[in-house]
């Protein structure tokens, strides 16, 4: 059941084909004889003339009044919503997570893009006094020019959406480089920006491999700023090609999220946190709770409950109503976490459900992995410590608050954690001390909102934030203007 549907590049308000002449074939997860369609393998020419063409929009872009610039994102955002459920469809098509799920990336693309649009009649800055009689200041936001922008597959609308939005409103034009296994749902919003009015040159999308790509962008001289979501290991790669230049540079990367649990919390519901943060998404987030520390009091009724609702999951094709977890992306990754089964079981851990492939019938067809616990976890062995990207979660006891946070922090990384009580007191500690950055209560480590900062500590982040107003302060730089209307030189720090 082969379709010979081949998408393009977009560059310069045009869809051409890539400078190579070659493509790559997007294969369905759950299906992997079903081919979503043919995009373009491009290489260094074809950045170059993205780039080029995103150079040659910005000065007409940056210059157009950010209100307009928000009237066509506010069209964007109404086309996305018309067009939600057939691009859900597709992107559970080409990245396997369910319906649901990917109504809900799909939705926050809109979010984003509607809260973005109304940030084109902000844009705020500050006025403030001057230390100088009849003189005036004031801090406005100026765009950094072409951005380059690297995208995961895991939320293959959303996050294209968290970096082209507000680096559009801020005024600057992009470059985006999507994962190679969901090419299709950045050619889907691409379309919707055109279709919204974007000008030739302002958004440019270029499909292909990281090193054929990634690589030349965000090492590319007109290329200001630079915005990566995936691993640490590449991040930092993406950290070192921006230095010599100094090119802005935001990171958003690896996650070991922590839910915790108290011997006062409501148990059922922190069961269902748990199942939801840890196989959500087959456990594909970078907020993903793959690990859930509990308070001995409730250790055992809360592990038999979480095994019991884990083994009752129904995995399989996203698209049917009736699956709640989708398969992996690919075999690779099917791959890894099977060799994290391995080390887990080789480091003593007690493997309760899951922990191998699905195989017959339709199973054989995709990437499947049954949702897998691990049980009575040393804090320190691998599986609970390194981030797996899959449906498997440890489970490590403790005493009580005090060690679940240590616990919790004692990571390299800082994205997400969430703790279960009802005592407001234990709600408040924990907010105040753990080094994430986001924190839940009562609530799993997902599902963030696009008017909060996202984004982590330690080796999850570089210090910026993505969503939100925090999201502008990495897409402009603030300008400082001195207006003097005294009509002489009055000299700051000296005519005092
Ligand atoms: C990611 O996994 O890379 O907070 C992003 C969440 C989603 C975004 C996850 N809104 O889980």
């Amino acid at each position: 059941m082969k379709s010979l549907n081949t998408l393009k590049n977009y560059i310069n308000g045009e869809w051409v084909e890539s400078s190579t002449g070659e493509t790559f074939e997007n294969l369905n997860p759950a299906n992997h004889r079903e081919l979503i369609g043919l995009f373009q393998k491009s290489g260094l020419q074809d950045v170059n003339k993205a780039a080029a063409a995103a150079r040659q929009a910005f000065k007409a872009w940056k210059n157009t009044p950010p209100p307009k610039r928000g009237e066509i994102l506010y069209r964007a955002a109404t086309l996305l919503q018309q067009r939600k459920e057939a691009l859900a469809r597709d992107m559970t098509r080409e990245m396997g997570k369910v319906l649901e799920e990917t109504r809900g990336d799909v939705q926050e693309a809109i979010d984003m893009t509607f809260y973005m649009a109304g940030e084109g009649r902000r844009l705020f800055g500050q006025t403030t006094t001057s230390e100088l009689p009849n003189k005036f200041c004031m801090t406005i936001r100026s765009p950094l020019g072409v951005c380059g922008l690297i995208t995961p597959w895991n939320f293959p609308m959303a996050i294209p959406s968290w970096k082209i939005m507000p680096a559009l409103i801020c005024g600057n034009t992009v470059v985006l480089k999507p994962a190679t296994d969901t090419p299709l749902s950045s050619c889907n919003l691409v379309q919707v920006l055109e279709e919204a009015g974007v000008p030739a040159g302002a958004v440019n999308l270029v499909t292909g491999t990281g090193g054929a790509v990634g690589a030349p962008l965000m090492q590319h001289a007109d290329v200001r700023a630079v915005s990566f979501t995936g691993s640490t290991e590449i991040g930092r790669a993406v950290s070192q090609a921006c230095a010599p230049s100094f090119k802005h540079c935001c990171l958003e990367m690896g996650g070991k999220n922590v839910i915790m649990v108290l011997d006062d919390a409501n148990l059922e519901l922190a069961v269902e946190g748990a199942v939801w943060g840890g196989f959500g998404t087959t456990g594909q987030r970078c907020t993903a709770a793959s690990r859930v520390v509990v308070q001995k009091g409730v250790y055992k009724a809360f592990l038999n409950r979480f095994v019991e609702r884990a083994r009752a999951l129904k995995v399989g094709n996203g698209l049917d109503p009736a699956v709640q977890v989708g398969p992996l992306i690919n075999e690779a990754q099917r791959q890894t976490v099977e060799s994290y089964v391995e080390i887990g079981k080789n480091e003593g851990a007690r493997l309760l459900c899951g922990g191998e492939r699905l195989t017959g019938g339709d199973y054989d067809q995709g990437w499947f992995f049954a949702p897998t616990i691990f049980g009575d976890c040393d804090p320190q062995i691998r599986i609970a410590q390194e981030e797996i990207f899959g449906p498997v979660v440890s489970v490590i006891p403790c005493d009580n608050l005090d060690q679940a946070i240590e616990i919790g922090n004692g990571i390299a990384y800082g994205l997400s954690s969430s703790l279960y009580t009802r005592n407001v007191n234990n709600a408040f500690t924990a907010m105040r001390e753990m080094e994430t950055g986001i924190f839940y209560v009562n609530a799993p480590t997902i599902g963030a909102e696009t008017h909060l900062p996202f984004g982590g500590t330690k080796q999850t982040g570089n210090g910026h934030r993505e969503a939100a107003t925090a999201a502008l302060d990495f897409y402009s730089e603030w300008k400082s203007v001195y207006v003097d209307y005294s009509d002489k030189l009055q000299r700051a720090q000296i005519d005092t």
